[in-house]
């Protein structure tokens, strides 16, 4: 709310600057011997000068924003088909950045030499073909084979085997958690219906289907390093969109069909905490929160906890007032360490018939709820009785 008022009072303050200057300039008619509102070669200079100086800005931002905040940007990829999607990247930053470079410089350095000087006179043409063959040729080649590189990228990152040994995953979004359904034994997830979602059947499993019987609900996603994970989108509500940032991957999640996408991890977490780039990150990362956490802790707040780095599955899709906070912690394990992680939980099926079992001794207590509530009813009943023979007796005399 501050920052809006000072915005509008920074904007008035303009309004009322530039009001100023128009006035001053009334009071200059006829004073001055130039006031012609033809640019004279002095004005054409200070212009061509400025534009140049303007070149320099872009140039120095640019040059400046890439040190300074170039180090934010993803580092390694965590999975096998990252290295693709980081390369398509790459290419295209290059692309972006040699051409703007050259672009930006020939349209300043041009508007410069050829500014307006009261000797020179403009040349008209009306087309150049040949200049034209140039500027249409070469983006449609290069952009052409940058599209076909990135169909090549996508139809690569996209295309699952079905004969391929998969683990399949189904990821479930909903304002604002994510919650994630392993297949089982069988590696078949079972059908699922938002209609069927009752008590802890949260993910509307359809508990007829044989294939749903293994099912694992977890709410942390583990995933074993060098398997294909082939993940199985669903919302319930909203658009959400599902992003695993460190292994290059998003797709949305929408509701009433199932999206998909599948990738190999190549770090377990423990190893990707141990890279260069990130142990110096993190350091860094604990060297801000440490400085903070004096500042709070002078306060009288309580201190923050060092960071560790962990792999997250973040929601991508503005979902609503929570959406900054829909993210589930992912962890890639070794091959052993998944499957004993994997071993160690329930399954759904399991979990509705253990809660069905603890129900059961509640319905015990509710007899005694009922036979209290029966008490309570037959005393009304005869308060009542009791009231209406009163009256009666009254309406006889
Ligand atoms: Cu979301």
């Amino acid at each position: 709310m501050t920052s809006l008022l000072v915005i509008i009072v920074l904007v008035l303050l303009a309004v009322a600057l530039w009001q100023l200057t128009k006035i001053f300039d009334l009071t200059q008619v006829g004073s001055s011997s130039d006031d012609s509102q033809v640019a004279s070669d002095n004005d054409n200079n200070i212009q061509g000068y400025v534009m140049f100086g303007f070149l320099a800005f872009i140039y120095i931002f640019t040059i400046y924003g890439l040190l300074k905040w170039g180090g934010l940007a993803l580092h390694t990829p965590a999975s096998e088909h990252g290295l693709l999607v980081d390369n398509l990247m790459n290419i295209t930053w290059v692309l972006i950045f040699v051409v703007q470079f050259i672009t930006q410089g020939l349209l300043y350095w041009f508007s410069f030499k050829n500014r307006g000087h009261k000797d020179k006179k403009a040349l008209f043409f009306a087309d150049s073909n040949k200049l034209e063959a140039i500027w249409s040729i070469i983006p449609s080649v290069v952009l052409a084979c940058l599209i076909l590189y990135g169909l090549y990228a996508w139809n690569n990152i996209m295309f699952v085997d079905k004969d391929e040994d998969v683990i399949e995953i189904e990821l479930y979004a909903q304002q604002f958690k994510w919650t994630a359904r392993y297949a089982g034994q069988d590696n078949v997830l079972g059908k699922a219906n938002v209609r069927l979602i009752e008590g802890i059947n949260t993910l509307g499993v359809d508990m007829s289907d044989p294939n749903a019987q293994d099912d694992i609900i977890v709410s942390e996603l583990h995933i074993p390093k060098g398997k294909k994970i082939h993940f199985k989108m669903r919302s319930q509500d909203v658009l959400h969109s599902a992003y695993m940032p460190h292994f290059r991957a998003q797709m949305n999640c929408v509701p009433g069909m199932v999206t998909e996408f599948a990738f190999i991890p190549t770090y377990t977490t423990a190893e990707y905490r141990e890279l260069p780039f990130m142990v110096e990150k993190v350091s860094n990362i604990n060297k801000l929160r440490s400085e903070k956490s004096t500042e709070l802790v002078a306060k009288g707040g309580t201190a923050l906890d060092p960071y560790t780095f962990d792999y997250l599955l973040l929601c991508n899709k503005i979902c609503g007032a929570s959406h900054y906070n829909m993210q589930m912690k992912v962890v890639v394990d070794t091959p052993e360490d998944y499957k004993k992680w994997l071993s160690e939980k329930t399954t759904l099926a399991q979990d509705i018939k253990a809660a069905a079992a603890a129900e059961k001794p509640a319905e015990g207590a509710g007899a005694t709820t009922d036979s209290v509530s029966t008490i309570a009813k037959d005393t009304v009943k005869a308060v009542i009785d009791t009231v209406k023979a009163a009256v009666a007796k009254v309406a006889m005399k």
